[in-house]
């Protein structure tokens, strides 16, 4: 018996199958999601995807027209499925709205990486040492169909290419190595998938400049510090997408540990969070003690209240972990 047969066994059972990636699905959800979907239809299941929100648009070529794409909303009318898999996503709130209809079916998987207590599945598999849950992905498909597909390759590779920075982040392993050389072998050239990741709107280039002229230091310089507020956004011309990777490039300024960047929700008060880290702290449990969660160098929580009382416990807990090491 191998760590994916009863996954096998209850997907192969299944006739019925609702694949369910966290809300903001980034590119790891979807690809799990649609690679997933992509062998289970060939296998001949009704399949289908469902979401929080519409796919952002440099997402967009991660979703397939042959795989039935539902925008979940309350209340919507829904056929009962056999199976409910959920990739990508640690706890049952990463579900957001989609949360009762998850629960609703006759079995339930989850397929995730992130550090979590949350078991809220009938079939939990989860290992934070995966880089990707794409890289999880591709383990179970090969042992349910053998030769993954290139539509279903494709989706896999640009999962392990978002999750691990471009194959950069300390998540980067030989396995994901060895499963893009898998790929690469069959599909050739893909830089065009590092293109689109790269590439960056005019909005974008000018909000990093209001974060840059904001950019705050705190113990040694190890801590650097971003908030952004509405008035920026609408300063640089920007809409939230735009500040994607924000974090990450205030973690590579010289002699920084750990990067904060700080946005606004979508509700009134609420204030969003990315945490990233290089070797010391471990940002997935500041996050985790506000209510977040992630991996060990990316994490993020929701906060409701002001930023000066958010930045002060942070901050707090910031200094209590760069001096406990
Ligand atoms: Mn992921």
């Amino acid at each position: 018996m191998n760590s994916w047969s009863k996954a096998v066994e209850v997907l192969n059972k299944a006739r019925s199958v609702a694949i369910f990636p966290h809300y903001d699905a980034d590119g790891d959800a979807l690809g799990s999601a649609f690679a997933l979907a992509i062998e289970l239809k060939r296998l001949g299941k009704d399949t289908c995807v469902f979401l929080d929100e519409e796919i952002q648009k440099k997402l967009s070529f991660i979703s397939s027209e042959a795989i039935e794409t539902v925008v979940f909303q309350e209340g919507m009318e829904t056929r009962m499925f056999d199976l409910a898999v959920a990739v990508d996503s640690g706890d049952i709130k990463r579900l957001g709205k989609r949360a009762d209809l998850f629960k609703s079916a006759g079995a339930t998987i989850k397929i995730d990486h992130h550090i979590s207590e949350d078991d809220y599945a009938d079939y939990n598999f989860v290992d934070t040492k995966w880089a990707a849950t794409c890289a999880a992905i591709w383990e179970l498909l090969t042992e349910l169909v053998g030769e993954i597909s290139d539509e279903a390759s494709l989706r896999i590779y640009t999962g392990i290419y978002t999750d691990t920075g471009g194959f950069k982040h300390s998540n980067t392993d030989a396995k994901v190595h060895i499963i893009a050389a898998k790929i690469l072998s069959k599909l050739g050239d893909l830089s065009y998938i590092s293109r689109i990741f790269q590439e960056k709107s005019k909005g974008m280039i000018r909000l990093y400049n209001i974060a840059v002229s904001k950019m705050e230091f705190f113990f040694n310089e190890r801590v650097a510090y971003v908030n952004l507020t509405i008035e920026d956004f609408e300063k640089a011309g920007a809409i939230m997408e735009d500040s994607e990777g924000l974090a990450t490039y205030l973690r590579e300024i010289e002699g920084v540990d750990t990067s904060v960047f700080i946005r606004p929700g979508d509700k009134k008060d609420e204030l969003k969070a990315s945490l990233r880290s290089n070797e010391i702290v471990d940002v997935s449990q500041i996050a985790a003690s506000f209510n977040g969660g992630g991996h060990k160098r990316a994490a993020g929580f929701t906060y409701y209240g002001d930023e000066q009382s958010m930045k002060k416990t942070l901050l707090e807990r910031l200094g209590r972990a760069l001096n406990d090491t």
